[in-house]
């Protein structure tokens, strides 16, 4: 390896393994944009501009594009990415990698939860790159790189460097990400972003953010940016008088951009907070709201969501100008088999349009995990799509009765009646924020799409057209978002056929 690394500049390829058809892979509705993937590898991105720069980098990302013969024999070196749904894939072109002789450098989430997984890998560089990339690639270059290189510290992000979009056809994807804060102050005990990046939130400083949305801007990007925190209000003050302000600034010299994010419940006690968040062109917001039983949000320390009226705080962020997207659990100690119906009733009464149900799993690392272990209660692995109808632990309802339980929720939020009315009780309570935003050809292409697909060929196409023509003479305003919606139903319903209902 010595003699590579002298003799020549080293050729690398930054690898993104393929992800599973899951509830956010959004593959059925990116289909409808001729878009084949979310959003580029950020992490990799990342990890690429803080290579040294005499080095050639190539990202092949397998969501959007193949792993060619001439790509493994132009490379040196390839370094590899991925979440634990990419486990099967990332195995796979590890050795497609080692087979045609190339180094194998492997970081990211799912390597820094399982490494032991993945033998072939030579070299592990976990956690977070800001510490664990330096070290290695100052080993790398006397040619005595170790196997491993982690750390439990948590880097400062404001020397964290611009990701190297270029690098990403970004016409392949659905949106961006930009990412300003790592770590959540929160404690909920099934969640591992805590053990990942910390209680206590980092920040990039606003002008980081603003050169990175420059950036994107430069490369001819006006579509939406995905601010990928786990919590993007996690340090409240610095975002309301410090990166909120800077935003809305940049929106009005660049316009065409729009946010979405994920949030804590406690949003909605900020109203503040809600409209600048949407003067800078927020327009959708993810919040963990788990389940309405207080019990079972006591059990998993969910403390930001208990003692509220979480469908009153859905319905305040949706009258500011946001579309909320949920994420709910069912499995947890305290559900009562009533639990289904209730969680139905509140995904259906607060609008939720997209709402990810999950059965709860435990992941290694956290309080959950820890708990069943001490109880004995674990089985396997978690598959890390809460979303495909599997889990890890024995609950304590009988396992077939949560199936079906589960199951009913996902067969009755989707149903194309149901769904169509969600979307109208959504759209009843959600008011445009004011801002003009141009309709493009693609969305125009979009639109014939659907009314070919949902309109004609779909099983739910009463409900479609009952939706454009409420939307039409109710809130004509709205109509591209209820077509949008639309779409994002068809996705939901299929992953979750696909997935659970069978
Ligand atoms: C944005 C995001 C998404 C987006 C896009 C993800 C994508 N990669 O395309 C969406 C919404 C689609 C998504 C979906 C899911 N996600 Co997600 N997501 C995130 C989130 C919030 C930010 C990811 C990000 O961009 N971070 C910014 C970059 C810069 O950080 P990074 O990728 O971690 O990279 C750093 C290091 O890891 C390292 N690194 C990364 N890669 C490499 C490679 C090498 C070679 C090296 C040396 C270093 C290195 O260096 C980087 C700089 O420090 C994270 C939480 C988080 N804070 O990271 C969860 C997270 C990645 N998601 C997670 C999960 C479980 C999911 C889902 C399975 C959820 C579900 N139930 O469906 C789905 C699966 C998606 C799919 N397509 O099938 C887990 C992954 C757990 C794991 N161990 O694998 C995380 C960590 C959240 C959590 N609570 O645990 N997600």
């Amino acid at each position: 390896m010595a003699s590579l690394v002298s003799e020549r500049p080293i050729n690398v390829l930054l690898i993104y393994p393929e992800c599973p058809d899951t509830f956010w892979s959004f593959k059925h509705a990116l289909r409808f944009i001729q878009k084949r993937a979310g959003s580029p590898p950020l992490g990799l991105l990342t990890v690429a501009a803080m290579l040294p720069a005499e080095w050639s980098k190539r990202l092949v990302d397998l969501n959007v594009t193949r792993l060619r013969a001439k790509d493994l024999a132009w490379a040196d070196l390839a370094m590899v990415s991925g979440m634990i749904v990419q486990r099967d894939s990332a195995a796979q072109v590890i050795h497609q990698c080692k087979e045609a002789g190339l180094r194998v450098v492997a970081g990211g989430p799912l390597f820094t939860i399982e490494h032991e997984r993945f033998p072939e890998v030579d070299h592990f560089v976990l956690n977070e790159a800001e510490v664990t990339l330096a070290p290695f690639l100052a080993d790398f270059a006397r040619g005595e790189a170790r196997r491993m290189y982690t750390s439990a510290e948590f880097p400062d992000l404001r020397a964290t460097p611009t990701p190297l979009w270029a690098l990403a056809d970004t016409k392949r994807y659905g949106w961006m990400s930009v990412q300003f804060s790592r770590g959540c102050p929160f404690n909920c005990d099934f969640c591992n972003v805590t053990v990942l990046f910390g209680h206590k939130p980092r920040t990039k400083t606003p002008e980081q953010v603003l050169t990175e949305l420059d950036g994107l801007y430069a490369l001819g990007w006006r579509g939406g940016v995905f601010i990928v925190d786990d919590n993007f209000i996690g340090r409240r003050q610095v975002v309301k008088n410090d990166l909120l302000p800077a935003l809305i600034a940049w929106q009005t010299r660049n316009p065409g951009i729009q946010f979405a994010t994920e949030v804590s419940m406690d949003l909605a006690d900020d109203a503040d907070l809600m409209r600048l968040m949407v003067e800078a062109g927020f327009r959708m917001v993810f919040v963990g709201v788990e389940t309405p039983d207080e019990q079972s949000l006591a059990e998993c320390s969910k403390k930001q969501n208990q003692g509220r009226d979480l469908v009153a705080d859905v319905k305040r962020i949706q009258r500011t100008g946001l579309q909320v997207t949920g994420g709910f659990i069912v499995g947890f100690d305290h559900d009562e088999p009533s639990i289904f119906q209730r969680q139905i009733d509140f995904i259906q009464k607060s609008g939720i349009v997209v709402a990810m149900v999950g059965l709860l799993q435990a992941i290694p690392g956290t309080r959950l995990y820890e708990r069943l272990q001490r109880e004995g209660r674990l089985v396997g692995l978690s598959s890390g799509d809460n979303v495909d109808g599997s889990t890890n632990l024995v609950p304590r309802m009988s396992a077939e009765r949560l199936r079906d339980g589960y199951r009913h929720i996902l067969e009755h939020i989707y149903a194309p009646k149901h769904y169509y009315a969600r979307v109208r009780t959504f759209l009843r309570e959600y008011r445009l924020p004011t801002v003009k935003v141009r309709v493009t050809w693609v969305e125009i292409l979009a639109l014939f799409r659907s009314l070919f697909r949902l309109g004609i060929l779909d099983e739910g196409r009463l409900g479609y057209w009952g939706l454009l023509v409420w939307t039409q003479f109710w809130r004509p305003e709205l109509f591209p978002l209820a077509v949008t919606l639309a779409i994002s139903g068809y996705h939901c319903r299929k992953v979750c056929r696909l997935h659970v209902m069978k």
